[in-house]
């Protein structure tokens, strides 16, 4: 049991740590943790709140939507719609953006409301993954350009796990803070400070059942992770794949390790399967203020100018020596 009093999400907000961002960003983000509070309570609940199983419904990514999907993104919407902190929202599950009725204000949020919706039926860890962007520009109507920020403009970004435990994720800009939810308080209190990804890791994540249809540099790494010991890595390796990103990412920001999804010549037109503005890049964010790397193969991925909401990226991210090594690999293949 923690012996001294732990620090609640909003004292955390107050301290100097935090001093660079204005009250609106820092009340945005305890709306947030709020409206991620509700979503761990239906989690929990189950079969017992009828919020199980498939919706019946497709999203615009020609998924099918499960029933949880569309609860997390209207607790979201709702929750967001009048504080007077946002000018518009958009999400993974919604084919437009959602401009917010008066007031306005002068942040975009984005979110996949929940990530690892094959895993939700089976009782695996889910989350929400957020972005937050700076509304800049002076037009009167939000557009969708004005979401096409490149993910280094971001603001804040983080996710909340619904895992054994509910933990808040977040970075400001200014190093990686863990918050544990408090069942009973039904509070976030600071449990994991200055988060640092180890340099070197002997741990990647990957989904192998694709491994036919990778490019040469991607099978060129994993070969050599799986030649173990007597290979040229001269180190065994260990695999994990949860199937959520939150999930695979949390493992990566606590012990270190590599995910990879990239790009596969099944759909040779389609960058890869994630998104890059409500998955990859608040999780590159995230993943470079704790001290790790992020990249498609070919540059970093925070520095990728979106051209569409729903644009799809191929993601390697992780350990900093690891992720280095993968992206030397592709520029020598
Ligand atoms: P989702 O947002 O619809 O849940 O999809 C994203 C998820 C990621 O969380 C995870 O890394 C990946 O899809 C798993 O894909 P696969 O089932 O192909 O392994
Ligand atoms: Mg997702």
């Amino acid at each position: 049991m923690p012996s001294s009093q732990p620090t609640s999400l909003h004292e955390c907000l107050k301290s100097t740590k935090y001093a660079g961002i204005d009250q609106d960003l820092s009340l945005l983000i305890e709306d947030l943790a709020a409206s991620c509070i509700s979503i761990s309570q239906a989690v929990q609940q189950g079969a017992l709140a009828n919020i199980l199983g498939s919706a019946g419904t497709g999203n615009v990514q020609g998924e099918t939507q499960q029933k949880l999907d569309i609860y997390a993104n209207d607790v979201l919407l709702n929750a967001h719609s009048h504080t007077g902190r946002l000018a518009a929202m958009a999400s993974e599950e919604m084919e437009h953006i959602y401009p917010v009725p008066n007031p306005v204000g002068k942040y975009l949020l984005l979110f996949d409301p929940l990530d690892g919706s094959s895993n939700i039926d089976v009782n695996v860890s889910i989350g929400t993954i957020f972005s937050i962007l700076k509304n800049s520009s002076s037009a009167s109507t939000v557009s969708e350009a004005d979401f096409l920020q490149s993910g280094s403009r971001q603001v804040a970004a983080g996710y909340v796990l619904y895992g054994p435990q509910t933990i808040l994720v977040l970075t400001v800009g200014a190093g990686v803070d863990m918050f544990t939810l408090d069942q009973q308080k039904n509070q976030f209190f600071l449990s994991n400070e200055n988060v640092q990804i180890p340099k070197d890791t002997k741990e990647f994540a990957i989904n192998m059942s694709n491994m036919r249809h990778w490019a040469p540099p991607v099978v060129r790494y994993v070969n050599e992770c799986l030649s173990g010991s007597t290979g040229v890595r001269n180190k065994d390796f260990n695999m994990r794949w949860i199937a959520s990103m939150v999930a695979d990412v949390h493992r990566i920001l606590i012990r270190g390790g590599v995910f990879m999804y990239p790009w596969d010549q099944r759909e040779p037109n389609k960058p890869g399967k994630l998104r890059l503005l409500y998955e990859a890049n608040p999780m590159s964010f995230l993943v470079e203020q704790a001290g790790g790397a992020s990249c498609n193969g070919e540059v970093r991925i925070l520095d990728i100018q979106p051209s569409q909401l729903h644009e799809r990226v191929s993601v390697i991210l992780g350990s900093k020596n690891e992720v280095d090594l993968i992206m030397k690999y592709h520029k020598t293949n």
